[in-house]
């Protein structure tokens, strides 16, 4: 294990992500390793990102959890709306409308559309998703490399009540258009039986001194990435101790619909449940210890119980400095 804090060199890190508690967490994190008086927390942050939202539309490849913590690692994400790009504007999502062209509901912003362009530019040019994302990355030092999960298109599909049918639509349209307010049956990720690890992914936890799962939404940002065959293997099999840090707080769900998500796979919104859902590592499951907020204190015990250490802490990400001494603490909770 290397020892924090010395000669600007870090904890190896890697971290699990999606989504806006993915990509603030994951600039907690780079906080947490700037405030150390790491220079190069590129060489020592790794995030694998979840692609399962990804999607075409219009002819071009939207990863939204990637550009999420692209957007955000760079400062230029609209945190206003909690996706896009700040200050973007909407004139081709306008022409595209006129056209009857994309979803009339889902928004393609004109510097986001920037991004869609050159990565579907570059996919068509034979690069892997991998590739298009380092290339993404190059344009502002993020200071963390980023991996998306698989190379594979893996899509979610949710499978929703209606009346006394069920009918399956894309994550997205569910998510935006219907705001998860359609009753969920289930989650499903076509393909990602067949899918294999990004090159790096199962490099970067072996080589990890701590995996830390951050507080994003557990069936459709973290669920999709334990999904693809050999990630949790990977997990279970890394020397390094894995750290979560609880999407819920005071048992509600902090932003999003992870509490319709968690209910249609039979799992309660509460800090202590997310835990056994992801089970200790010591019973073949994920976890060796688990940040619960303030709020949730009174679970400790149970998940301490389960096997899986607690570590009560602010969870609350209200600001740069909020998510870093968040981060900071689920670092120290590793010894790292
Ligand atoms: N979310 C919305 O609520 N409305 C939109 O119109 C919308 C457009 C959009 C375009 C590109 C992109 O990368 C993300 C976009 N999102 C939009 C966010 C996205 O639907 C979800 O919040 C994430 O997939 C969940 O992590």
């Amino acid at each position: 294990m290397t020892a924090a804090g010395t000669a600007g060199i870090g904890p190896r890190i890697v971290v699990l992500a999606g989504g806006v508690g993915g990509s603030r967490f994951v600039g907690g994190v780079r906080g947490a390793l700037r405030a150390r008086g790491v220079d190069d927390t590129a060489a020592m942050l790794t995030v694998v990102v979840n692609t399962g939202d990804d999607l075409w539309l219009s002819g071009v490849r939207l990863q939204p959890d990637v550009d999420s913590i692209l957007y955000a690692l760079a400062g230029v994400n609209d945190t206003q709306r909690g996706w896009g790009r700040v200050g973007d504007t909407e004139r081709v999502n306008h022409e595209l409308q006129e056209w009857g062209a994309g979803w009339p509901w889902f928004t393609l912003g004109d510097l986001d559309l920037g991004t869609h362009l050159a990565r579907t530019g570059w996919l068509r040019e034979g690069a892997t998703p991998t590739e298009v994302v380092a290339r993404l990355a190059e344009r502002w030092p993020l200071g963390a490399r980023l991996l998306p999960m698989t190379d594979a298109e893996v899509d979610t599909r949710v499978t929703v009540r209606d009346g006394q049918a069920t009918r399956d639509l894309h994550f997205q349209e569910w998510w935006t258009r219907h705001r998860a307010q359609l009753q969920p049956v289930r989650f499903d990720n076509p393909g990602v039986e067949g899918a294999a690890p990004a090159p790096g992914v199962v490099e970067a936890l072996a080589e990890a001194d701590v995996v830390l799962i951050a507080p994003s939404n557990p069936v459709v940002s973290i669920g999709p990435i334990l999904a693809v065959p050999g990630i949790r293997d990977a997990l279970r099999a890394a020397a390094a101790p894995v750290v979560g840090v609880s999407p819920i707080i005071g048992g509600r769900v902090v932003r999003g619909m992870a509490d319709v998500c968690l209910t249609a796979i039979g799992v309660e919104t509460s800090a202590a449940a997310v835990a056994a859902h992801y089970r200790p590592r010591a019973d073949g499951g994920l976890l060796d210890a688990w940040l619960l907020a303030e709020e949730d204190a009174a679970s400790a015990a149970e998940v301490a119980a389960s096997g899986i250490r607690s570590v009560v802490a602010p969870l609350w990400m209200t600001d740069a400095d909020a998510a870093a001494a968040l981060a900071e603490r689920a670092l120290a909770t590793a010894g790292v």
